[in-house]
């Protein structure tokens, strides 16, 4: 696929114009660790296999994306060996099986460099594409995000990935609130409570889009194929 110029993308709460060479392909924290069995999402007590149904599209738009030469983001959800980004906060909470930081059957639960904080198969990032390790749920907080994104001149953001109502939701309001149009993939986001990941979409595209618009894989693709025709 050549690189596509601009197009009209259908979405709710309305169609969108893109300039494609202006725009991010934005893929959140599909990492073994919130998507296969033994992972820092298991260890709360999640199904995660409620998120596999996002493969599928995301790979689809990740591909396309490549192939188009849009620019490409990964970001993994993580902390540092010595826990010293992890907000005692975050790691006493709850009552999981094995808390950040503890040995799991994939490495030490969501620590950097280990099995389980890297991302799945799949979807693994090649070489050239940006890859933001962040310690949050939102992607701006303590990463360089907003720096590539401004080198690059993006102003939108084709955002999919998980959590939808935890680390999707967050990084779409922190773009949101920089100024960044973002498009939410629907399909290409997944949640452990289906019902999270239905309002989650709800709340972004509702108030005449007050986060930003949704959208779906099989509608970028067909758009990003007829702006470069
Ligand atoms: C969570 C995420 N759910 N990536 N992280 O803790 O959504």
């Amino acid at each position: 696929m050549n690189k596509p110029g601009k197009g009209v993308l259908k979405a709710e709460p309305a169609p969108i114009e893109l300039d494609f060479a202006k725009t991010a392909l934005v893929i959140i924290d599909m990492q073994r660790d919130f998507l296969e069995p033994g992972g820092f999402g298991e260890t709360l007590g999640n199904d995660v296999s409620q998120l596999s149904r996002a493969v599928k599209p995301v790979a689809a738009v990740l591909t396309a994306a490549r192939e188009a030469g849009l620019l490409v983001v990964h970001t993994r959800e993580g902390h540092l060996p010595d826990l010293s980004d992890a907000p005692p906060a975050k790691v006493e909470r709850g009552a999981p099986s094995l808390r950040i930081g503890d040995s799991g059957p994939m490495g030490r639960i969501l620590i950097r460099g280990e099995a389980g904080h890297d991302i799945i198969a799949a979807l693994y990032p090649r070489e050239g594409e940006i890859v933001i390790d962040k310690p949050g749920k939102g992607a701006f907080y303590a990463t360089g995000l907003g720096d590539e994104l401004k080198r690059h001149g993006i102003e939108n953001l084709l955002v999919c990935g998980v959590t939808t109502e935890v680390c999707v939701h967050t990084t779409v309001r922190e773009a949101n609130d920089r100024g960044y149009r973002c498009i939410v993939l629907g399909d290409g986001c997944a949640s452990y409570f289906p019902e999270f990941h239905e309002t989650g979409l709800k709340m972004i595209k509702a108030q005449g889009g007050i986060f930003g618009w949704v959208s779906d894989s099989a509608s970028l693709l067909e758009t990003m194929r007829a702006a470069q025709e």
